[in-house]
């Protein structure tokens, strides 16, 4: 007799559903990778520890391992590894990013967290943040077109009928929504949407760019999903301007220190002009596939505050 937990997920990976679900995973991956290339975007492997990762704007447990006198942070995002990937001549690059957010329990009940989870995160040099969501919706419109046409019969078996979004889609500034609806704006838009759309202008990260002509606005914006999937890509133009990074960094009240070597890049004039974006691996399929957790998607999720077994 297996126990309770042990069950579940014993069950899952024997099902034919999670064989359904990793196809449409591998179909987007691989439209990703051919979409890349196409445009020019070298890959990068994976960082998955460093004296700094993404302070992140919400609360979630530092993932950090001592390695004899050093202290290494778990990768949260490789938002700043991107910016300093692109130092050199490299127009533009992207990740299949591992990230470890150890979330607060809470969190779990979102059917949209996990402790670990993967991204694809890509950084464009000299872009606009017009420019990052046109090549976002162009990304979008092929991975969702080469689903319907490769996975059909995955997404049949899984009882979704995916319906390929109006591109463009439309766009929101984040504080008229909050204006309408609330502090929990993000959940009632994504429920009441039969589209995705994006939300713009939200104050968060020192690296989001603040819109030099309208002070404490952001060049930032978040792909969310309709029928309640909520967000599922976010990205930004950056800071890379030294005094201007100190400014960002002094209102979130962080300390300098950690980032030293990162600030010493900014402060030699080294960081360029660049804009990107992320999009959760996990939370796409789960879109697509139309599944009711995150859970569902991945074979050894770990789910804030839930039991775990592998
Ligand atoms: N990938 C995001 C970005 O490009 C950063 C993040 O994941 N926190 O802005």
């Amino acid at each position: 007799m297996l126990g309770k937990e042990m069950q579940i997920t014993v069950d899952k990976l024997q099902g034919k559903k999670l064989t359904a679900i990793l196809k449409v995973q591998s179909c987007v991956l691989k439209e990703v990778s051919d979409f890349m290339h196409e445009k020019k975007v070298l890959q990068l492997l994976p960082v998955m520890i460093s004296p700094i990762t993404d302070p992140l704007n919400h609360s979630v447990m530092d993932g950090e391992i001592s390695y004899y006198e050093d202290k290494l942070q778990l990768t949260k995002s490789m938002i700043l590894h991107k910016q300093l990937s692109l130092l050199g001549d490299r127009a533009a690059i992207y990740i299949v990013s591992p990230n470890i957010r150890l979330e607060l329990k809470e969190k779990g009940a979102t059917g949209r967290h996990l402790l670990e989870f993967s991204q694809v995160d890509f950084e464009l040099k000299g872009k606009s943040a017009s420019e990052i969501m046109a090549f976002t919706e162009e990304m979008l419109f092929r991975i969702f077109t080469r689903v319907k046409k490769e996975c059909s019969q995955e997404l049949e078996s899984l009882g979704r009928e995916f319906k390929m979004p109006h591109f463009p889609l439309k766009v929101y500034d984040s504080k008229e929504l909050e204006k309408m609806l609330g502090s929990d704006w993000e959940k009632l838009i994504s429920q009441k949407s039969t589209e995705p759309i994006w939300a713009t202008n939200h104050e968060r990260e020192f690296y989001d760019k603040e819109d030099p002509k309208r002070p404490f606005s952001y060049l930032n914006y978040d792909i969310i999903y309709p029928e309640g999937f909520g967000e599922g890509l976010s990205g930004a133009e950056r800071e890379h301007e030294y005094n201007q990074i100190l400014e960002r960094m002094k209102r979130k009240g962080m300390s300098f220190e950690p980032y030293r070597a990162y600030l010493q890049i900014a402060r030699e004039g080294l960081l360029e002009p660049s804009a990107g974006a992320g999009f959760g691996v996990e939370r796409m399929v789960r879109f697509i596939t139309g599944q009711e957790k995150i859970s569902e998607v991945a074979p050894f999720a770990k789910v804030p505050g839930e039991k775990f077994v592998f």
